[in-house]
């Protein structure tokens, strides 16, 4: 399958993250894409693709005009105050304050945002640019008669809302794509987002609406990030309701119980009928990953892959999570094999 890439995420390194109360280099880096580069160039499951420019329009269908001018602006805003080291939010609302977008460039970071997960520096919103314009590479790819694609896109979409950012995740590229195949003419999409994370932005933009199918499968958020959404009571509302579909599962989840949960999500998207398959693709629910608590074997992402192809849909694959570097091209790369052989 045709797999799209752009080497314009690079620009998007040297950032931070919080754990464990301190400054630590953040888990989602360069090397995430060289990983996979490398092991799906090694299994030939290209060939690779350079995204083209769409422009910001399909963006601005699903992200709120504001947050996107907010982003594109947010590091000149921040080095015009004499800073040249990453830019992180570290202030935010709590219920009973006012939403309102201050002038200070620190009070606007807090307001776009829901964690310290989103690191700025001089390249971020570059990358953030070529990894929408890779998602919708994607979308004109399969709707063009390809059966399969996969958007390498990073820094990752899922948890982005249309007003916030969070999660290492700025532009929602999964959703972006989904809008944009309703736009060009779908009249039901399914996304399926397995990435170790609830996809909580991706459920968010889609929660009131009947034509895009949500499924996740993910860390129970009583006990994981994002905590406050994902959790199995989450129908969809008013016209969505009945379209959103969480499946959360304990830590220490292995294949056997993962792979129930995809079963039944399978079964969701199957009712759905969609025209068209979105995967939101993380690997972090891979037994060494450092942030992460399931227990998934390199193999069972072949049989991920299999039982994605069995639903028969043309399927664009959005990359999402995966922090063990070492294992992350395998991961990938074997649920692709795994979709192609299926
Ligand atoms: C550890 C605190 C919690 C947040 C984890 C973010 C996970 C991101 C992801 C994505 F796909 F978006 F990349 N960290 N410092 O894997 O869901
Ligand atoms: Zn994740």
């Amino acid at each position: 399958m045709k797999i799209i890439h752009s080497p314009r995420h690079l620009g998007h390194s040297g950032h931070v993250e919080l754990m464990n109360g301190q400054v630590v280099p953040a888990f989602e880096k360069p090397e995430r894409v060289a990983m996979i580069l490398r092991a799906v160039g090694e299994r030939q499951l290209g060939p690779f693709v350079d995204p083209q420019a769409h422009g910001l329009d399909p963006v601005l269908k699903v992200h709120d005009a504001d947050f996107i001018r907010f982003l594109s602006t947010a590091w000149e805003l921040w080095t015009a105050d004499g800073r040249d080291f990453p830019a992180l939010p570290s202030f935010w609302k709590a219920p009973g304050m006012r939403s309102i977008e201050p002038e200070s460039i620190d009070g606007k970071l807090g307001h776009f945002s829901f964690d310290a997960g989103c690191c700025m520096v001089a390249g971020t919103w570059d990358a953030v640019q070529a990894g929408a314009d890779i998602a919708l590479t994607g979308v004109d790819l399969i709707s063009s008669g390809e059966k399969a694609a996969f958007a390498l896109c990073r820094p990752p979409g899922h948890h982005a809302h249309a007003g916030t950012m969070g999660g290492y995740c700025f532009v929602n590229n999964a959703a972006v794509a989904a809008q944009s195949f309703i736009d060009r003419g779908a009249a039901r999409v399914a996304i399926l987002d397995v990435d170790y994370h609830h996809g909580n932005g991706t459920q968010s933009i889609f929660y009131a609406r009947p034509d895009v199918l949500v499924c996740n499968i993910h860390a129970d958020p009583m006990q994981e990030f994002p905590y406050f959404l994902g959790y199995a009571d989450e129908p969809g509302e008013g016209p969505g309701e009945g379209f959103n579909a969480n499946f959360p599962l304990r830590w220490g989840t292995d294949y056997e119980g993962w792979g129930a949960a995809l079963d039944a999500a399978c079964a969701r998207i199957e009712a759905h009928a969609p025209d068209v398959m979105l995967v939101s693709l993380g690997v972090d629910t891979y037994k060494d990953d450092p942030i992460s608590q399931f227990k998934l074997d390199s193999p069972d992402y072949l049989k991920i892959g299999a039982r994605i192809a069995k639903l028969a849909r043309p399927t664009l694959f959005v990359m999402e999570g995966g922090y063990a570097v070492e294992a992350i091209g395998t991961n990938v790369a074997n649920t692709l094999e795994g979709f192609e052989q299926g």
